[in-house]
C-alpha cells in the first residue's frame, strides 16, 4: 500500500500483522480507588481515541472487533469513574473497540436486558462487531488481564466483586460484566426483555446459555478481581417480583422473547470522545 506523506514523499506502509495473543501492555494488578476524584482529560489525551469513544491499537490489529454496552440511567458519577478506568484498560488490552451507553428515556421502571439488546442491535448499524462486552458502569476489574474480549464460550468476567467477598455468590451468577461474540449471543436469541426491575435477567441469560449447550468461561479469581462503586438502590428498579416465575420458564420464553422479538424508538445519539450515547424508548412493563 503506497500513501502520500504531507510533504509529497511517498512512503511504504506495511500492513499490520495480527496482535499477540498476549497484549505485552498489560501490567496486572491495578489500584481501583472510588473516593479520589477523576480527572477525565487525561483519557482525553489519547489521540487515537476518537468520535463516538472509539479505538484501535496502532501496534497491529485486533483480531476481534469489540462493542462494550453499558444500560444506564442518572449514573453520570459512576459514567465517569468508569470511563477514567476502562479507557486506559481496553488500550493496553490492544482491543479494537467502542464504549456505548444506552440510556433509558423516562422515568418508567428499569430494564437492563432490554437495553443490552437495543446496544448489541444499534452497535451493529456503527461498524461489524463480532464480539459484545456487557458491563453495568459500576464495575471496574482490578486486573488489566482480564480481557474484555470474547473466547470460544461465552465469557463471565465479574467472577471476584468486592461486594461477594471476591469470590462468586453462586455458581450459576452471569451477572456484572460478561462478553459474547456474535453466534453466541445469536444462538440464545438475545436477552428477555420482559425483566422490569431489578433481579433475575442474569440467570435467565445463564439458563438460555445452558439450555442452548454453552458452558461458562471464566477467569481465575485472581484475575477476576473487580471493585463496585457502592450506591443505594436506583428509583424505579425495585426487585422485580415475577422475576422468580420467569426464570422457571426460560425454556418457553427463548425462541419468543428476545432480539427476534425487540422493539424500541432511539430518542437521541450523542458522539463524545469517550462514547456513543443512545437514548432510547423501552416501554413500559
Ligand atoms: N442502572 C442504571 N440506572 C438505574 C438502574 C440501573 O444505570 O437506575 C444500570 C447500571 O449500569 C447498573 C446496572 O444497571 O450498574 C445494574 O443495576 P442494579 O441496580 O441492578 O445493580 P447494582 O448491583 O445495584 O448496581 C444493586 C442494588 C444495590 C442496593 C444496595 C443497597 N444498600
Amino acid at each position: 500500500e503506497v500513501t502520500e506523506e504531507a510533504n509529497g514523499v511517498e512512503a511504504f506502509k506495511t500492513p499490520l500483522e495480527k496482535c499477540p495473543e498476549t497484549s505485552p501492555l498489560l501490567v496486572g494488578p491495578l489500584r481501583v480507588e472510588f473516593s479520589d476524584p477523576v480527572d477525565l482529560e487525561e483519557i482525553r489525551q489519547e489521540p487515537l481515541l476518537v468520535e463516538g469513544g472509539h479505538y484501535k491499537p496502532p501496534q497491529c490489529l485486533s483480531v476481534q472487533k469489540v462493542a462494550v454496552i453499558i444500560p444506564y440511567r442518572h449514573r453520570e458519577h459512576h459514567l465517569k469513574y468508569w470511563l477514567y478506568y476502562l479507557h486506559p484498560i481496553l488500550q493496553r488490552q490492544q482491543l479494537d473497540y467502542g464504549v456505548y451507553i444506552i440510556e433509558q428515556d423516562g422515568e418508567d421502571t428499569f430494564n437492563r436486558a432490554k437495553l443490552l439488546n437495543v446496544g448489541y442491535a444499534e452497535a451493529l448499524k456503527d461498524y461489524d462487531y463480532d464480539c459484545f462486552v456487557f458491563s453495568d458502569i459500576d464495575i471496574v476489574p482490578m486486573d488489566d488481564r482480564n480481557m474484555y474480549h470474547c473466547y470460544d464460550q461465552p465469557r463471565h468476567l465479574a467472577v471476584a466483586m468486592d461486594k461477594f467477598g471476591y469470590g462468586l455468590p453462586y455458581n450459576q451468577y452471569f451477572g456484572g460484566v460478561s462478553a459474547m461474540s456474535k453466534d453466541q449471543y445469536l444462538k440464545i436469541n438475545g436477552f428477555p426483555n420482559n425483566y422490569w426491575g431489578w433481579g433475575g435477567e442474569d440467570d435467565d441469560i445463564f439458563n438460555r446459555l445452558s439450555i442452548r449447550g454453552m458452558s461458562i468461561s471464566r477467569p481465575d479469581v485472581m484475575t477476576g478481581k473487580c471493585k463496585m462503586i457502592h450506591h443505594e438502590r436506583d428509583k424505579m428498579n425495585d426487585p422485580n417480583p415475577q422475576r422468580f416465575d420467569r426464570i422457571a420458564h426460560t425454556r418457553e420464553t427463548i425462541d419468543t422473547d428476545g432480539i427476534n422479538s425487540l422493539t424500541y424508538t432511539v430518542v437521541k445519539v450523542e458522539k463524545g470522545q469517550l462514547f456513543t450515547k443512545i437514548t432510547v424508548d423501552i416501554g413500559k412493563p
